[in-house]
Formats: C-alpha cells, sequence, structure tokens
C-alpha cells in the first residue's frame, strides 16, 4: 500500500526528507510569462520580473489533471492546499479526488483546507508525514490532523498589499490601509481562512511586540515555529531571536518564500507558522 502527500506550491516544499510527496504548482502570470511554482522557478526572476513590469498580473489555481497527476496512482493520498477563502485550489483537488476515487474505488484520499498557506501549511504536511510514518491508519491520520489544525496558526507582517487588491483577495477595508508609505501590515489568516489585520504597524519592532502579544493570546508556548521570507532574512532571523528570547522555542526554521507566497506577501513580506500547546 503506497502512501503519498500532495501539497500546492502555497506550502514553499518541493521535497520532504523520507517521504513520498508532491508539490502540485500554482501559475503567475506577468503578461506573456507564465512562472509556474515548480522547482525549476527563479524566484529572484520572477520578483524582478514583477517589479518591472506595469500591467495587471495574475495567478491560477493547478488544474485538475494536475492533481490527477500528482496522486500518481497511490493508494492513500493526503492533501494540502491554501485556503478555500481565497483560492480555487481546494475546490480542483477536491474535483480530482472525485475522478480519483471513479477510477481508483478502493483508494482513500483525504483533502486538507489549510485555511492559511505558506508555513502553516508546511506544519500541517510535516504533521501528516510523521502520523503517517508511525504506521497510523487513515481515518486516524484524518482525525489526527484535524485535531492539529485547531493549534496551528499563521501570521504575516507585508509592506505591500498591491497584488491582493489587484487581485481581489483583500477586502476593502483591509486595503483601505494599502498605500502608506513605511506602514507594515501585521495579521492573521481568519478562522474562515481569510486575510484579517490586526495591526498597521510602524516598524518591524511594533510587528515584533505585536506578534509576541498574539502568540501568547493563542497559547503558543514554544511549539515548532516556521519562518518565510520574501527577500526579508534579517527580518525573520529578529523575529526568531524575539520569539526564543520570550518562549524559548526551540525548533525554527527560516526560509525563502517559492513563488506563490512570494507574488502574494512580496518583497519583505514575511509569514509565521506556529504550533500552539495542546
Ligand atoms: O490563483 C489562486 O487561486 C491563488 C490565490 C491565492 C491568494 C492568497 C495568497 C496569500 C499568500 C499572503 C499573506 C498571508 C494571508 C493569509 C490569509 C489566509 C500570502
Amino acid at each position: 500500500m503506497r502512501v503519498r502527500i500532495v501539497a500546492d506550491s502555497s506550502a514553499d516544499l518541493l521535497e520532504l526528507d523520507g517521504v513520498d510527496f508532491a508539490s502540485v504548482p500554482l501559475t503567475v502570470t506577468v503578461g506573456e510569462r507564465d512562472f509556474v511554482d515548480d522547482a525549476a522557478l527563479d524566484v529572484d526572476d520572477m520578483v524582478a520580473t514583477l517589479a518591472a513590469y506595469q500591467g495587471r498580473t495574475t495567478t491560477a489555481c493547478p488544474s485538475i489533471e494536475a492533481w490527477l497527476q500528482a496522486f500518481d496512482n497511490a493508494d492513500v493520498v493526503y492533501v494540502v492546499t491554501i485556503t478555500s477563502g481565497l483560492s480555487g485550489t481546494y475546490n480542483s483537488a477536491m474535483t480530482a479526488r472525485e475522478l480519483y476515487l471513479q477510477q481508483k474505488p478502493d483508494a482513500k484520499v483525504y483533502v486538507v483546507d489549510s485555511l492559511s498557506t505558506g508555513p502553516e501549511m508546511r506544519l500541517i504536511v510535516e504533521k501528516l508525514a510523521e502520523l503517517n510514518n508511525q504506521g497510523m491508519e487513515f481515518e486516524d491520520v484524518c482525525r489526527e490532523i484535524r485535531a492539529y489544525q485547531k493549534r496551528t496558526r499563521l501570521f504575516f507582517s507585508l509592506e505591500s498589499l498591491h497584488n491582493l487588491v489587484q487581485n481581489g483577495r483583500v477586502s476593502k477595508l483591509v486595503a483601505s490601509v494599502v498605500g502608506v508609505l513605511g506602514i507594515r501590515i501585521f495579521g492573521t489568516a481568519s478562522e474562515q481562512g481569510t486575510l484579517e489585520t490586526l495591526a498597521k504597524c510602524r516598524n518591524t519592532r511594533k510587528v515584533i511586540s505585536n506578534l509576541l502579544e498574539q502568540l501568547k493570546k493563542a497559547g503558543y508556548k514554544g511549539g515548532k515555529l516556521c519562518i518565510a521570507h520574501v527577500g526579508n532574512l534579517p527580518f525573520a532571523e529578529e523575529i526568531s531571536r524575539a520569539v526564543r528570547e520570550t518562549f524559548g522555542t526551540v525548533s525554527v526554521a527560516i526560509y525563502r518564500s517559492r513563488g506563490l507566497c512570494s507574488y502574494y506577501a512580496e518583497t519583505g513580506g514575511v509569514l509565521i507558522g506556529c504550533e500552539c500547546a495542546e
């Protein structure tokens, strides 16, 4: 019995150690050019192309065929998608699941709507791998991962909402703070999987104090932390130091966002996923 874990590319994972894993890319379109968010994508090139481009840019979720291909005839497939509140990715994965089960009625496919993206998706994917590697049965894994999702959170700091606004992914209310120079939006993924603003911050110090406060409120006690950044390693490290000092956090992963998250979080953006206490 072959088990596979599949996530869309907003999880920023291209491979996963010791796990049969596949990433299914979303696509960023800039004029005539499609940037497919796979292992071959040059993120710096995409970011530079975007910066130089004046016109409208868009993104697209994976096709049903792309999901089916990634399921790769496995007997058990765990799928993790970006929030259904902002993307058609979850729907396309669910349609793929139906078709897959028609062709392969004995297979089992569970699609997790992360109601989030980036580092929180990564935590979910890693937890799925851990549960499966323990030899846990399908139904138990599904139940455990639902429980796990209740104690993972996503926070973010964004320097620009331009691409989110252009693509209608934030409400007018959130968008109204856009364009104030030097202001960072500190926010979280809401329970509905949409963008929720928590504070407008004038500098990174303010972001960090808001983050520490929110982590306490969320019942964070030093669990796993993942920080994805768009060309902003110093800030990611500053966040890591502050969280470590405050909570004694041991496991911190810092890495660069891949294509989809780099497009929406934009240059300077940082996404923080964390595991709160049980
Ligand atoms: O084309 C598509 O289907 C993709 C649309 C994705 C839209 C949102 C991506 C957000 C990326 C930005 C900051 C974090 C917001 C989290 C809210 C759940 C990252």
